[in-house]
């Protein structure tokens, strides 16, 4: 499964880094995709993976988490 973070306070290739390490820390997450222009973040997961442990990765590291979206 896919799930879409809609992410505020991204502005360059560092934030997209930060945010990509934090998310690929968690356990059942494959693969994590970020779009600096749609402010996204794409995670593919092998497992469900909780919304709130999404959010809190991203947030852990300086980012504002507004919505979260299964696809
Ligand atoms: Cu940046």
């Amino acid at each position: 499964m896919k799930k879409i973070i809609a992410i505020e306070g991204m502005s360059c290739g560092h934030c997209a880094g930060r945010v990509t390490d934090a998310l690929g820390k968690i356990d059942n997450v494959d693969n994590v995709n970020v779009n600096l222009v749609e402010k996204t973040a794409t995670v593919e997961l092998s497992q469900d993976v909780n919304d709130i442990q999404l959010k809190e990765a991203v947030q852990d590291v300086g980012y504002v988490v507004t919505e979260i979206q299964s696809i």
